[in-house]
């Protein structure tokens, strides 16, 4: 029931796979389980089961206030009704399986939903980032470099490979629902899946020092043709021989 509930109310989510329809390479990218979607799902469900949960609470709470409420000349005030033990127990054990069924029925959905953003599509563009106080840097399989400004093609996964020359930071692209800390001396890794040509914000998740606000950068999507377009032009201007991504 619960599920049927979060797809209703998950129409907005809904709505916007429809509008990503619109663009050409978003079929290909839909073709690839995208973490993204699977996070906001997780977090509508999550919403739903502690509203449900709250309101059902509050409705027992509410029905003992009234119930058991003091009443003028009542000798019996302040003494609860004699339970019998197999009562007693069910009001127990009951509850608990009821949560923890929801508990592990939403850990089950976390974990997969983990190992779908661990697991990186084959069909990729690699990326690396250094990241520093204060500023993203990114070389692209050609040698292309730039600084806090990531330009990916749409309809296609993009991993950057991560790590850091000072301090730890966090990779945080709000609107791909993607964070991943980068460190020295250490390689992480991120991916995500931009379907449609766009803007989003990057910035740091992680307090790295006394710039760290500043520490903002962005993802632009291109149309998979004008970003290879871009793609061999900053190679010819910045000088970097290698073949295109
Ligand atoms: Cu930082």
């Amino acid at each position: 029931m619960l599920r049927r509930i979060g797809a209703s109310l998950s129409l907005a989510a809904l709505s916007w796979h429809a509008a990503a329809a619109d663009y050409p390479a978003a079929a290909a990218a839909r073709a690839i389980k995208d973490p993204a979607a699977g996070w906001d799902h997780l977090w509508h469900e999550v919403l739903i089961d502690i509203t449900i949960i709250g309101v059902i609470f509050a409705l027992v709470m509410t029905y003992f206030l009234i119930r058991y409420r003091r009443k003028p000349g009542d000798p019996k005030t302040g003494s609860a009704p004699k339970l019998s033990p197999a009562a007693a127990v069910a009001w127990v054990v009951i509850p608990v399986f009821v949560f923890l069924a929801d508990d592990l029925y939403i850990a089950a959905n976390g974990w997969a939903l983990w190992n779908n953003f661990r697991d990186v599509p084959a069909d990729r563009m690699e990326v690396r980032l250094e990241s520093g106080m204060y500023s993203w840097d990114y070389t692209y399989p050609n040698g292309v470099r730039t600084q806090n400004e990531l330009r990916v093609p749409a309809g296609k996964a993009v991993m950057l490979r991560m790590t850091s020359r000072d301090t730890l930071h966090s990779h945080w692209i709000p609107d791909f629902r993607v964070k991943e800390d980068s460190m020295p001396g250490r390689i992480t890794y991120m991916w995500f899946l931009p379907k449609q040509p766009g803007e989003h914000i990057v910035t740091c998740g992680a307090y790295c020092g006394i710039m760290h606000s500043y520490m903002a950068g962005k993802v632009i999507v291109l149309p998979a043709e004008e970003f290879k377009t871009w793609l061999d032009q900053e190679a010819a201007r910045q000088g970097v021989a290698g073949k295109t991504a």
